[in-house]
């Protein structure tokens, strides 16, 4: 097949799970079409079969706001009809959803437009009127829609009011990538004592994503025992948390990494992982943490449920619980015996439930239904 993908390049869960399925589907010999503002930062390398067309927005003097989603429709009818494309799968009903339908009635090639839900379009977006209209089109126009969680379908069709038919399709790592494996001397380059636990926290720190709440359950759990927080990402947030570390003086104990490529090297250093946030339609760093053999403690909304079984594979707590939370974390830091069982626990249900092979299948499968 020909397929067409379009997601937002730049760092995030999304743009990582578009340009993980377009790499694995060019290496079961399809042709992939990136229609992108930008190289998604996961495409690092040259692939025979995976193809860049970059969306120009021009700045004309008359128009206020510069005119990026027609462009972007028009750049993607461009492709449709050069490459002659079979499928367009786009990432995000606003505005990738929106601006594929503007396409596929301009183009002249007969194309199928399928459409991913990721949770921020519908979570935030969803809540304003203003755009629920939209979306709703964005979903009952595109030919296939899925959603990476049973949350976010619920949550889709109960806010859009909408009984449009919507697959749901977990998210997957790429497990060349995300494996158990060591990387000597990291922790001592980090200068951090072999006897230390290790906790991790990866975001684009966002309110949503409740530092303060990371934070606290760090300061609590390092009262216990010897322990480093990582700190991964960048975003609104950054000063602020920054400043509360200062304030409880935990500037040394906390280490900000800012934005990072080879999260997978620090997952092999950490043992727990922290996702805290108030809204989250997946938590694709949970899968990703727990494919390196790194179980977690999310809260318990949205998709993070579909990840994390409770007891079984790391913990659940209420939103804002973080006593819960580090009496949990302490439960496994504590006892070395149960975090080698837990480690075998999240490895298999990666292999079982999330694997790459698997829910490539399941999109190869929906494509071909729709060319039928
Ligand atoms: O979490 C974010 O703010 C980024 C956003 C994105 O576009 O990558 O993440 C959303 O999609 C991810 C991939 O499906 C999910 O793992 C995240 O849970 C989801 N974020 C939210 O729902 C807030």
């Amino acid at each position: 097949m020909k397929i067409g993908i379009t997601c937002y390049p730049s760092v995030g869960g999304s743009g990582v799970i578009a340009a993980e399925l377009g790499k694995l589907l060019a290496e079961r010999g399809h042709e992939i079409h990136f229609i992108t503002s930008s190289l998604p930062f996961r495409l690092d390398k040259v692939h025979p079969k995976i193809f860049y067309h970059q969306v120009e927005v021009n700045h004309y003097p008359v128009f206020q706001y510069p005119p990026y989603d027609l462009s972007l429709a028009s750049k993607m009818a461009e492709v449709i009809d050069q490459e002659q494309l079979d499928i367009l799968h786009v990432h995000y009903a606003i505005p990738h959803a929106i601006c594929a339908i503007l396409a596929r009635d301009m183009a002249g090639h007969k194309v199928k437009v399928v459409t991913t839900l990721h949770g921020t379009d519908i979570t935030v977006l969803g809540i304003d009127d203003a755009f629920k209209k939209m979306i709703k089109y964005g979903i009952e126009q595109s030919d296939a829609v899925t959603s990476v969680s049973n949350s976010l379908r619920e949550q889709t069709m109960e806010m859009i009011k909408t009984d449009y038919p919507i697959s749901v399709i977990y998210n997957f790592v790429n497990e060349a990538e995300y494996h158990p494996f060591q990387v000597p001397y990291l922790k001592e380059q980090f200068e951090i004592k072999d006897e230390k636990k290790v906790i991790i926290h990866i975001s684009n720190f966002r309110k949503v994503k409740r530092l303060p709440d990371v934070i606290d359950t760090f300061h609590r759990i390092h009262q216990e025992i010897p322990s480093k927080l990582l700190l991964v990402g960048d975003g609104p947030e950054y000063s602020a948390t920054k400043q509360l570390v200062r304030e409880l003086e935990l500037d040394s104990d906390v280490l900000f990494l800012g934005k990072q490529n080879n999260i997978n090297e620090l997952l092999a250093i950490s043992d727990l992982t922290l996702l805290l946030s108030e809204k989250e339609s997946f938590g694709l760093v949970l899968l990703e943490a727990m494919a390196c053999g790194v179980p977690g403690i999310g809260t318990n909304i949205g998709g993070i449920p579909e990840v994390i079984t409770h007891g079984e594979t790391g913990y659940l707590v209420d939103q804002g619980d973080t006593k819960q939370a580090a009496d949990y974390a302490l439960e496994i830091l504590t006892d070395s015996a149960y975090q080698q069982v837990l480690r075998k626990r999240v490895l298999e249900v990666v292999k079982q439930k999330f694997q790459s092979n698997i829910i490539v299948d399941q999109y190869i499968k929906l494509y071909k239904k729709l060319l039928k």
